[in-house]
Parts: structure tokens; C-alpha cells; sequence
């Protein structure tokens, strides 16, 4: 089934060199201050890529203090809005250079496809900042009628510190949307990539410099969760938290927040999101979009159509052909051309994945295809389809973050929605139908932070993205974010002509 398999056991050699390892503070790239490095791994094989320094808390603390100093000296938040507004524009252009490097980089190290990095992925990171350059001088407060003889303004300042914390499913992406806007605003920065994608983040803040971002504006400390991100989201002089992961991580990241000094803090977490295919749908459309949904980048989506509804009309036919459609998927080396799926990110997420297909097949799931890993090396596995599944099984409850779509029956548009919000998570939702009726009615009944409907996956940097419940607090991307790095500050002045 699996043409590529033989591929697998010679990987591609990777176009490109990696320059960029260790920590960057303010505007050098230096060790970490305990001389550690950890190893970043080749998903395709496992072997390792390269030696990174590792940050722990005592580097969390000189790069705050960098990014301190840079905020509270400047010139940074006292540039003019325009000029910051250039230094992005200027990045952004830098990106479209290095695109193929970048896309390399972020192959060699995820183990997405090529394609999907060098067409996709990093031209939306160029295209987001180009977004967030427009807004940067276009932040406005506003003038406020209040009773009394006063001239009230409101002044929209920058937050001061923003640390964030990424994940490793879409490492550049996930730079740009924490970066663009924090920088928009006139904010400093200090990042936490994740442990198993740290390269693009180093080329990437290398290439802000080279824009024209003043030193200590925005810090790269690679490493830990326990201890890099820990120290960062408790350190009394970080002004504001940003973090994309796992619910239970959100959980830590908030309390370290209050526990420290009550920071303020945003939150992109798990899903377990519905596509629901309707009775009318046309359903060669709706079985390629609801692949789509659940096995772009491997399955390791935070919006994942992961719960996958039809129809009980047309379940029988949508999963015969859900089935062909993930036996077709081509599956290989994510550099070699052609391919739609390469391994998983590393041996936790890919043991993960394993346990739950097989507590699917254990709770009486029927296993239409795939079920097992691919080949000797790496971290590759089948794309699984299961059918007959039920609201109680494990399977449909939790986020499996990996290549398992798991097809539900339905019969009435009331019965599917009461079981599309049962889940403790709500970040986003995909509604298949031709009917203006029904999508109307599913858009505004399910409690999701995105209704996609008759497409799926759409990430436009205008577009607002965040969960419902315990999918998240607050939104990244459009508008929305930047009230994330804002600070409202009301200045109040008597109109009264003062006697001293
Ligand atoms: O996530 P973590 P993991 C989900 C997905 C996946 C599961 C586990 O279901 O299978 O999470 O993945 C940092 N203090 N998502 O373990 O732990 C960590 O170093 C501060 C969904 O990779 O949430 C990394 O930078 N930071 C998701 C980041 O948190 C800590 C994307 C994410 O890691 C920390 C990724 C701590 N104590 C996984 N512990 C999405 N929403 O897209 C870890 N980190």
C-alpha cells in the first residue's frame, strides 16, 4: 500500500546547512550560561541534526534583562510606528529570500512535507508580518465623553515584557504569530521554542536583526518545559505570557502566571473539533476536505477535524471512500517530491499515537485501514481510518494529535450538535452542507472559537484563532491579537483653567 516505504531507508539529504544554535540575547548568539546542549533529532530517522544550547532559568533571566532594558531604554517602543513598521516589512521580504532555506530547515527538523513548508507555511510567516507591519501605525486610542469638564483620552501602550512559549507541530508559523503582533506594538520578547524544533526560530530571529531589529528586542532561549518554560512563565519581570500546547501545560503556564506576579496570560490549547457532514453534502467533497482536515501535518493539528460526523444517508458510502482516500495518501520522505506525509514529530507523539489505535481497536472501533507504523526507522505510521465509532470511547474524546480519523454516525442536526459540544474543548469546527439553513444554524449553535463551512483549515492573518472552554483563553492573528500587548491607558486632564 505504502509505495514509498523503500525510500524510507535512505533519507534525503537535506538542502541545506544549519548555521544557528545557540541562545540569542540581546542581539548575539551565545552559550547558555551552564555550557548544556541538547540534541534536536531528524524525525525520519531519528539520528541527531545538531547540538543546541540549552537555556535553563539562569538564561531565562539574562535574556528578561536584555529584553528589559530594551524595552524600558528603547529605542525600540520609542521608535515612530512607521519605522517599526519598516523593520517588518524588511523581514518579511528577508523571508521570501531565504523561503527554501527556512522550509528546509523546518523539513529536516518536524518532518513535514517539503512542499507544504516552502508553499504554504512560510510564505503565510512573510505574509503575517507584512499584516502586522500594516497595523503597527495604525493603533489608535480613543477620546472619551465623560461628565465634567475633562479632556479624556485613552493612550494604547505596549505591554513591556511578552514571553512566549511555542510548540514544535508548526514551529515558524507559531514564531510568527506570537512575534508579529508583540512586535507590532512596540513590545519586547523573550521566546521559548519547543525542545524538538528549535532551528527555525534562531534562523529567523537572525533574519529580524539583519532588518533593522534592535538588540534585545526579541530573544530566542531553546530548551526544557520544566525549566526554560517554567522560569519564564514565572519570572516577576515578564509582563505578559503567551503559550501554544497541550491543556495540561496551559493549566501550568496560567498558574506559574498567578503564582508569580498575576502576569496576564493567553492561551492556544488542545481540540477535539467536529466536521459534520451533512445529509446533502456532495460527498467526493466532503470525504477529500475532512481527510484534509485530519491529516495535514500528520494529524498534528490543534484544529484537527478529529471527530469526523455523517450522516447516517451517506455514512456507509463516505466511509468506503474516507478509506480509499487514506490508503491513496502518499506517505515518504517529506523531501521528496510529491509526498503529502512524513513522520511524526518524535518517539513520545509516535508511541502516543500507537496506544490509541489500539484502544480503538480494543473498544470495538472498526478498523477500515492503516493501524501500524511504516518501516524500521523514524517515526512514520499509517493514516488509520476508523468507522463505528462511539461519543464514549477514548478514541472520539481525547486528542490523539496524529494520522487516526475517527468517522461518527448521525441522524438529526439537533442530536449532532448536543454531541459535537460534548468535549471539553472548543477550538474549532467544520460544517459540510449546501443548505443556507442548516449551515446557519450549526455556525451558530456550536460552541467553537472557528465554524469553518464547505472548507477547512483556513488561516488567513486577518482571521482571529482561539478556543472556546478549554481549548484556550484569548485570540492570536487579525485585530484581536494585539489587544493581547496592549496596555489601555486612560489619561484624564481638567478642562478648568487652574488658579495656580
Ligand atoms: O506539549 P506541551 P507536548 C498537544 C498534543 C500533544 C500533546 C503533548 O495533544 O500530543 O500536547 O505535546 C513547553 N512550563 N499539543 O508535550 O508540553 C514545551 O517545552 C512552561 C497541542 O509537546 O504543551 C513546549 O515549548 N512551558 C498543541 C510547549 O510547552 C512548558 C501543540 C508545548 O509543549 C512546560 C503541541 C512547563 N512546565 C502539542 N512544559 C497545539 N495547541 O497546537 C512544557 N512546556
Amino acid at each position: 500500500r505504502f509505495s514509498t516505504v523503500a525510500a524510507l531507508e535512505e533519507p534525503i539529504t537535506p538542502p541545506v546547512g544549519i548555521n544557528y544554535t545557540q541562545l540569542l540575547i540581546d542581539g548575539k548568539f551565545v552559550d547558555s550560561a551552564s555550557g548544556k546542549t541538547f540534541p534536536t533529532l531528524d524525525p525520519r530517522t531519528g539520528d541527531v541534526i545538531a547540538n543546541v544550547a540549552e537555556g535553563d532559568a539562569e538564561d531565562v533571566n539574562r535574556a528578561v534583562s536584555a529584553a528589559r532594558k530594551a524595552f524600558d531604554e528603547g529605542p525600540w517602543p520609542k521608535m515612530t510606528a512607521y519605522e517599526r513598521s519598516r523593520v517588518l516589512l524588511r523581514f518579511a521580504d528577508l523571508i521570501d529570500k531565504h523561503n527554501d532555506d527556512l522550509a528546509a530547515l523546518e523539513t529536516w527538523n518536524n518532518g513535514k512535507p517539503y512542499e507544504q513548508a516552502a508553499r504554504i507555511e512560510v510564505p503565510s510567516v512573510a505574509r503575517l508580518f507584512r499584516y502586522y507591519a500594516g497595523w503597527a501605525d495604525k493603533i489608535h486610542g480613543l477620546t472619551v465623553p465623560a461628565d465634567g469638564p475633562y479632556h479624556v483620552q485613552t493612550l494604547h501602550e505596549p505591554i513591556g515584557v511578552a514571553g512566549q512559549i511555542i510548540p514544535w507541530n508548526f514551529p515558524l508559523v507559531m514564531f510568527a504569530w506570537k512575534v508579529g503582533p508583540a512586535l507590532a506594538t512596540g513590545n519586547t520578547i523573550v521566546l521559548k521554542s519547543a525542545e524538538q524544533t528549535p532551528l527555525t526560530a534562531l534562523y529567523a530571529a537572525k533574519l529580524l536583526h539583519e532588518a533593522g531589529l534592535p538588540p534585545g528586542v526579541l530573544n530566542i532561549v531553546s530548551g526544557y518545559g520544566p525549566t526554560a518554560g517554567a522560569a519564564l512563565a514565572s519570572h516577576m519581570d515578564v509582563d505578559k505570557i503567551a503559550f501554544t500546547g497541550s491543556t495540561a501545560t496551559g493549566k501550568i503556564v496560567q498558574e506559574l502566571a498567578a503564582k508569580s506576579n498575576l502576569k496576564p496570560v493567553t492561551l492556544e490549547l488542545g481540540g477535539k473539533s467536529p466536521f459534520i457532514v451533512c445529509e446533502d453534502a456532495n460527498i467526493d467533497r466532503a470525504v477529500e476536505l475532512a481527510h484534509f482536515a485530519l491529516f495535514f501535518n500528520q494529524g498534528q493539528c490543534c484544529a484537527a477535524g478529529s471527530r469526523t460526523f455523517v450522516h447516517e444517508r451517506v455514512y456507509d458510502e463516505f466511509v468506503e471512500k474516507a478509506k480509499a482516500r487514506a490508503q491513496r495518501r502518499t506517505v515518504g520522505d517529506p523531501f521528496q517530491k510529491g509526498i503529502e506525509h512524513g513522520p511524526q514529530i518524535d518517539s513520545d507523539q509516535f508511541e502516543k499515537i500507537l496506544r490509541y489505535i489500539k484502544s480503538g481497536i480494543e473498544s470495538n472501533a472498526t478498523l477500515e485501514c492503516g493501524g501500524d507504523k511504516i518501516g524500521s526507522k523514524g517515526y512514520y505510521i499509517q493514516p488509520t481510518v476508523f468507522s463505528n465509532v462511539k461519543d464514549d470511547m477514548l478514541i472520539a474524546q481525547d486528542e490523539i494529535f496524529g494520522p487516526v480519523q475517527t468517522i461518527l454516525k448521525f441522524k438529526e442536526l439537533d442530536e449532532v450538535i448536543k454531541r459535537a459540544n460534548m468535549t471539553r474543548y472548543g477550538l474549532a469546527a467544520g460544517v459540510f452542507t449546501k443548505s443556507i439553513d442548516t449551515a446557519n444554524m450549526l455556525t451558530r449553535a456550536l460552541r467553537t472559537g472557528t465554524v469553518w463551512v464547505n472548507c477547512y483549515d483556513v488561516f488567513d492573518a486577518a482571521i482571529p484563532f482561539g478556543g472556546y472552554k478549554m481549548s484556550g483563553i484569548g485570540r492570536e492573528k487579525g485585530i484581536y491579537s494585539l489587544h493581547n500587548y496592549l496596555q489601555v491607558k486612560a489619561v484624564v486632564t481638567s478642562l478648568e483653567n487652574p488658579a495656580w
